[in-house]
């Protein structure tokens, strides 16, 4: 199906309860929700709204750049991060600090730190059968360093075998989302985490499989209402396809012009105020 998010959201809107958040703005909330996008049959970015790829692409290649400052982002035109980084732009051991640098201090080394991308690309590779190919944003001991914790906070990959012989394996990702804004955040974090596994996939010689979204606090925030309207009005078109334009020598090797995506049908942006 391509309507997955769709039901989702009005799932939500229809069922969700009035709740209060940090940010003082009220949502109708549900909690614990999922969803699966088959990745063969496309790539899941939403269709009824414009989303803007090129963003998504950015702030992925970002977190994997180990980054902690929205300057690398604005220098390329991307402002999602703004609002909640300091004057000089930091934001604290986020996402890309913890998924390169998660720090693991010893004695001997100070300094040390464990980087889980790497670790899960090796493990892909030697032992694609482990159970333990996770990667985990959710520091504890630095949650309260962060300009904002982790709202995608948990992921973790698959490997299918290959069933028919000379065929490949192919990959899956399931994320656990805490806290979910399902009008902006939702449609850039599955596209980002379906871009993820397409390139993990393309190092690892391996096709893609599922992508599987878990939300824990699923919100639709009170000043959203009337995109959410707009939106739920709208027919999905099918799924645009995502090609690889090369192959870099490494996860950390991918630029922007790498991601090409063909076909992608949408209806019009839909602008919204976001929560801080
Ligand atoms: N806080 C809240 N309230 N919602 C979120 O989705 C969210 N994030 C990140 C951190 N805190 C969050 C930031 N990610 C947009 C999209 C993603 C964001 C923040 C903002 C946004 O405004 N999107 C617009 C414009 C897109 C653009 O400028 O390129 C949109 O129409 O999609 C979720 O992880």
């Amino acid at each position: 199906v391509r309507s997955q998010y769709e039901d989702f959201m009005r799932h939500v809107f229809t069922h969700g309860v009035h709740k209060g958040d940090r940010t003082g703005t009220g949502t109708g909330s549900v909690f614990g929700y999922q969803m699966r996008f088959d990745l063969r049959e496309g790539f899941p970015l939403v269709t009824t709204k414009k989303v803007h790829f090129k963003s998504v692409a950015l702030e992925l290649l970002w977190f994997l750049r180990g980054d902690r400052n929205v300057r690398w982002l604005q220098e390329r035109g991307v402002t999602i991060w703004d609002e909640w980084a300091g004057p000089d732009g930091d934001l604290g051991p986020v996402y890309g600090v913890q998924w390169r640098s998660w720090p693991a201090p010893t004695p001997e080394n100070p300094h040390a730190a464990i980087d889980q991308i790497s670790a899960v690309i090796a493990t892909l590779k030697t032992n694609p059968d482990s159970r333990r190919m996770i990667v985990s944003a959710w520091n504890v001991a630095e949650l309260d360093k962060m300009a904002l914790m982790p709202c995608h906070a948990f992921f973790q990959f698959y490997v299918a075998p290959p069933q028919t012989p000379g065929a490949r394996g192919t990959l899956s990702c399931q994320l656990y989302q805490r806290s979910a804004d399902i009008f902006l955040g939702v449609p850039f974090n599955i596209a980002s985490y379906a871009l993820l596994t397409h390139m993990l996939a393309q190092q690892c010689d391996l096709d893609v499989g599922d992508f599987i979204w878990t939300g824990g606090d699923c919100h639709i925030y009170s000043n959203h209402t009337e995109q959410v309207q707009t939106q739920l009005a709208r027919t999905p078109y099918p799924y645009p396809e995502l090609h690889l334009r090369r192959r870099p020598p490494s996860i950390f090797d991918y630029e922007f012009d790498d991601f090409e995506l063909r076909d992608y049908q949408h209806h019009p942006a839909i602008k919204a105020p976001v929560a801080v």
